[in-house]
Parts: C-alpha cells; structure tokens; sequence
C-alpha cells in the first residue's frame, strides 16, 4: 500500500527565503516542498503539498484528507497559537500527524510558546529550521511502516 501525505503549510509560509532569513533561512516554500517531493520518493511516500494563508481553507483540507491521506505534517504557521478549529479537523482525521515548526518556538515570544496543534500531534519538531520537514516525514514513515 502507498501512503499519502499530506503536507500543509499556513499563512506567511510563501514568503520563505524571501524575508527574515536570520529567523527562518534562506530555503524557499519551492525548495522545501521539492525537498519532501524527494524525500517522499525515497521512502516510497506520495506527497501532496499546500499552502494557504487563510484557516477555514487548511480546515477544508484537513476534512478532505480523511478520505485520501495516509498521514498529515503541517506548519500550521501563527495559527499553531490561535486555532482550536484547525486542532478540531485534525482530531477528526484518524492518521498519523505531525507538527513543524522551523524557529524553536519556546525561546520566542511567549504568545508563541503555547501550540493547539501540539495536542493532537504525534511528532512535533521545533527548531531544527527547514530539515524538520525532512525529521517530519521519516517519523511519519516510521509510523506508518
Ligand atoms: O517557526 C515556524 O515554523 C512558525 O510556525 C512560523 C510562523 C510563526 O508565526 C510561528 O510562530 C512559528 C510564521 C511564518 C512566517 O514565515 C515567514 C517567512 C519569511 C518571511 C516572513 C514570514
């Protein structure tokens, strides 16, 4: 059986390698889903990514992959301290989840230390810049193996 997943990103994350490189680096949005296109590959995972800036679409998403998706990673962005609807859609989704987040979120803001979506992950990875994605997608195929 091929797993699919699902790998989402929230809002600003298009702007990746474009804007405070010294926070996030310099990859791009391009660069890091070409990266789990390729890492995907290799671990014989069939990978989807997506970006929107907007919840009630990465919601939308979340609902949909219930039927299609093996596994979800997701950046959920800023919404990662906001949104108990986007931790709601993925308590409702029955596979493997895991969280990134490429700063280390604990030595931030405190309005950033706090993550909804922590409740329901199953692999959270902070702070490892743009390779979390990579840390991300092996843990999910470990899971799923
Ligand atoms: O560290 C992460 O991955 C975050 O999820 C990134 C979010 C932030 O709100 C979270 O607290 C932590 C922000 C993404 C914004 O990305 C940009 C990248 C380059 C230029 C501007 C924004």
């Amino acid at each position: 059986m091929t797993h699919t997943i699902l790998v989402l990103n929230g809002p600003n994350l298009n702007l990746l390698g474009t804007r405070q490189p010294e926070i996030y680096g310099h990859s791009t949005l391009a660069d890091v889903e070409e990266n789990c296109r390729a890492l995907g590959a290799e671990l014989g995972l069939e990978i989807e990514c997506r970006q929107s800036n907007h919840e009630g679409v990465l919601v939308d998403w979340i609902q949909e992959a219930r039927l299609s998706h093996t596994g979800i990673m997701i950046n959920p962005g800023a919404y990662s301290h906001t949104s108990i609807a986007i931790l709601d859609a993925l308590n409702n989704f029955e596979g493997p989840v895991a969280e990134i987040h490429i700063s280390d979120i604990h030595k931030r803001e405190a309005f950033r230390h706090h993550s909804y979506v922590s409740h329901r992950a199953d692999e959270i990875v902070i702070g490892k810049g743009v390779e979390g994605y990579s840390i991300g997608l092996r843990a999910l195929h470990a899971r799923l193996s």
